[in-house]
């Protein structure tokens, strides 16, 4: 969009859930000034997580990945706001919480549970074509 009002799709991880950390992530979009749009929690199928990640289908941790994202709960939100996909992914911080600026999500509320990079708190789209496969994937009725 011209205006640069763009949408994400915004993934609070099972690890986040089980740990009491939606409020703390939700505080952080909501404190930067971006806006939910739509939000759900729900525990997501095999299907709709294999198709999420279909870029790391025959990675070695693909498996893994999708079991471990369908363990319980997630929130799945779609955050609105000027440059909100780039943006999100600075508050994210890098994919691995052991390496993950203080500061950033990852960074302050992840950490190394045994297999890095998997357990990482939360996932951001990473390109408008991203977040709008994203979000018609998680939210189809948007
Ligand atoms: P997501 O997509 O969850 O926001 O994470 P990133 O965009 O930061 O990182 P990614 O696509 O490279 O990885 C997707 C997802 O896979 C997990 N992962 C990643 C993992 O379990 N082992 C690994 O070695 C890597 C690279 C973590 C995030």
């Amino acid at each position: 969009m011209s205006s640069g009002i763009e949408r994400t799709l915004v993934l609070i991880k099972p690890d986040g859930v089980r740990r009491g950390q939606v409020g703390q992530v939700l505080g952080r979009i909501e404190a930067k000034g971006f806006t939910l749009v739509r939000m759900d929690l729900r525990t997501a199928d095999k299907a709709l997580l294999e198709e999420h990640y279909a870029e790391h289908v025959g990675k070695g941790f693909f498996a893994g990945l999708v079991e471990f994202m369908g363990s319980g709960p997630v929130v799945a939100a779609v955050v609105e706001g000027h440059q909100v996909i780039s943006t999100f992914r600075v508050l994210a911080g890098a994919t691995d919480p052991a390496k993950a600026a203080p500061g950033s999500i990852r960074g302050d509320l992840g950490r190394d549970w045994g297999t890095p990079a998997q357990q990482n708190v939360v996932h951001g789209s990473d390109s408008p074509q991203s977040a709008a496969r994203e979000i018609a994937l998680w939210f189809p009725s948007l």
